[in-house]
């Protein structure tokens, strides 16, 4: 009975992530043994418990204030809620911060504070840069919170229960700084500011040290070919595809049992071990678990749980793709949907730390460059395959050409009361836009036309697959599009005493209106606050921007368009003031320290 269920399940999802999509007759692309199971499951089964969707980001390090890469995970996982919600999906988006661990216990007391007081300073700060850059996230965790250990406690029991904790002794490398337990192969010798010299993780660069404990071992070699099964039977598990392949290399290596615990008297602040007051939980497992504390676990966790999807970097992509699926399993518990990694911000080629100096602040950086202007440069330059490096002259640039000068120019030129004295959406008029050539309309137009109309469908598969750089690519290319229709015809020349010369007219500012509607509609999901400022200015009211409404240009198709002879919105200024790069240099941050020995 399980695969025909799982199955019309899924088909019940294609068919309404399709339905959403303008151009799609929903039940043609499926084959026939498809639709007839469909249909069948849509006449008793509605598609609500369908609809949910669940984004995470990681839950983020107290012992540091919050980074441009925090911001940058941030906004790629509202990105996708946003999108979600404009589909129609009940989502929910969880994040927060991780505050147990030795790290933090050494951070709060080399603050000379403690750890909750801390923790507490810390978090809020990240919660504020969340709420000033419109991150909206539906739930914040804190792992320090009640609800949070109830529910580590009780996953930990379930895996106890199951046998697959056992009691071991440890002896091996362990890199505070990522709280990462590391084989022999995975470390590395250096020297460090004073030239001593020290052991370092290969992948992070942080130091290591040598421990010996007894402590509990969760058997995750036993999980190596569950693991593998799920991988290959779930090529999008964890994408994009580089980081899929890197995970299946991983699994080919030796995959030894992994302690779970440090010994109280190392750390105290975390999670005691249930029945072991000696005992307290590894961070790792502790912070993992907050995906499902948010879902309701352990009691009614099953409507989010199954629709999970992670955001995370690719620093932690093992402990997402290796570690928690094995925890899952083991404790009986399905598996994410989708894990999409993206790689980091660099500054001056190197990683941002606090020891090289070059941490680029996200806050002040949204204020220099406004919080929308800083959500469109990182989705837009940031790319989830390769490591990026940020400057603020990128992103000056980048702004003013897309923002303020293409998508801000093209909306000025079409509403200003010179063109468009009325300020209406004007009429379309078929004569000199017929759908077979022969009218005004030249064959760039057509090609345009062509664009505009398959690029809900471009974004689409671009946002699903976190490619959102591609999704504003094509975007960016379409609004360059327009603006070359509107120079091509240069309306302002027409001569408006001449009926046919102003049906013209008007039909050029409906196209291109039509146009930045759908723009405005698409970029919801990126610069919340510049595509509401685009489509309240073209009338748009707020029960007309979602997926469903993005049906491009329908009078060129013989029907009604209901903005046709609408009103303007009122005007409330430019969409995106182009941005002065002599203000950058007053408020330029400190000078960068030089970089340290390793
Ligand atoms: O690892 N570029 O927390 P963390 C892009 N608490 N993204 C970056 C980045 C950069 N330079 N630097 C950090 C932890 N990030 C754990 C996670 S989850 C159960 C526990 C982002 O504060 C990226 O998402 O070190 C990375 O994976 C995360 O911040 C690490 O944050």
């Amino acid at each position: 009975m399980r695969t025909p269920l799982l199955l019309l399940s899924r088909s019940c999802k294609s068919v309404h992530r399709l339905q959403q999509s303008p151009f799609f007759s929903p039940l043609t692309a499926l084959s026939r043994q498809q639709r007839i199971a469909v249909l069948r499951y849509s006449s008793t089964h509605s598609c609500e418990d369908d609809k949910s969707y669940y984004i995470t980001t990681p839950i983020f390090y107290v012992n540091a204030s919050p980074h441009l890469g925090h911001l940058y995970s941030a906004v790629i996982a509202d990105c996708l809620h946003r999108y979600k919600l404009l589909q129609g999906f009940n989502s929910r988006f969880a994040t927060g911060t991780d505050e147990h661990g030795l790290k933090i216990q050494q951070a709060a007391e080399a603050a000379g504070k403690d750890p909750l007081t801390f923790c507490t300073d810390v978090s809020e700060r990240f919660k504020h840069l969340f709420n000033s850059c419109n991150i909206s996230y539906t739930d914040y965790i804190r792992t320090t919170e009640h609800r949070h250990r109830q529910a580590v406690k009780h996953f930990w029991s379930v895996l106890c229960d199951k046998g697959l904790i056992y009691k071991g002794s440890y002896e091996g490398w362990y890199s505070t700084q990522d709280e990462s337990f590391l084989t022999a192969s995975q470390v590395a010798d250096a020297l460090d500011s004073s030239g001593t010299e020290i052991k370092v993780s290969l992948e992070s660069g942080h130091k290591v040290e040598w421990m010996k404990e007894e402590n509990y071992m969760f058997r995750l070699s036993a999980f190596r070919s569950q693991l593998l099964d799920w991988l290959r039977g779930n090529p999008g598990s964890v994408q994009p595809e580089r980081f899929y392949h890197a995970v299946l290399h991983w699994l080919q290596e030796d995959l030894p049992d992994l302690s779970v615990s440090r010994q109280r008297s190392r750390l105290q602040w975390g999670i005691p071990v249930p029945g072991d007051a000696e005992q307290t939980i590894y961070v790792w497992l502790d912070a993992l678990v907050n995906y499902l504390t948010v879902a309701g676990y352990p009691d009614k966790h099953e409507q989010w749980w199954n629709m999970a999807h992670h955001v995370v970097g690719k620093d932690i992509l093992k402990f997402h793709a290796i570690y928690w699926p094995a925890f899952l399993l083991g404790a009986g518990l399905p598996l994410p949907q989708t894990i999409y990694v993206h790689s980091h911000w660099t500054v001056g080629g190197k990683k941002m730390s606090k020891s090289l100096g070059n941490v680029v602040d996200p806050l002040e950086r949204s204020q220099m460059f406004t919080t929308d202007g800083m959500r469109y440069f990182l989705l837009r330059q940031g790319v989830p395959d390769s490591d990026c490096d940020y400057t603020d002259n990128k992103v000056i640039k980048l702004l003013n050409a897309e923002l303020a000068d293409s998508l801000g120019g093209l909306l000025n030129r079409c509403t200003a009361p010179a063109l468009n004295p009325a300020q209406v959406y004007p009429s379309f008029c078929p004569q000199s836009f017929p759908s077979e050539q022969g009218g005004r309309a030249v064959v760039e137009d057509y090609h345009m036309l062509d664009a505009v109309r398959n690029l809900p469908a471009v974004v689409e598969q671009h946002y699903e697959s976190t490619h959102v750089y591609k999704a504003l690519e094509a975007i960016a290319a379409c609004v360059r599009k327009t603006n070359g229709f509107v120079q091509r015809h240069a309306p302002w020349k027409l001569d408006r005493r001449d009926s046919e010369d102003q049906r013209w007219l008007d039909t050029i500012i409906h196209v291109s209106l039509e146009c930045l509607r759908i723009y405005g509609t698409l970029l919801q999901p990126i610069v919340p606050g510049i595509s509401n400022k685009l489509l309240s200015r073209l009338g748009v009211r707020p029960g007309e921007r979602s997926w469903a409404d993005v049906n491009f240009l329908p009078r060129y198709q013989g029907m009604d368009c209901p903005f046709e002879g609408r009103a303007l919105g009122s005007d409330s200024g430019v969409l995106f003031s182009r941005l002065e790069s002599q203000n950058l240099d007053k408020q330029k941050p400190k000078k960068t320290k030089t970089a340290n020995s390793i």
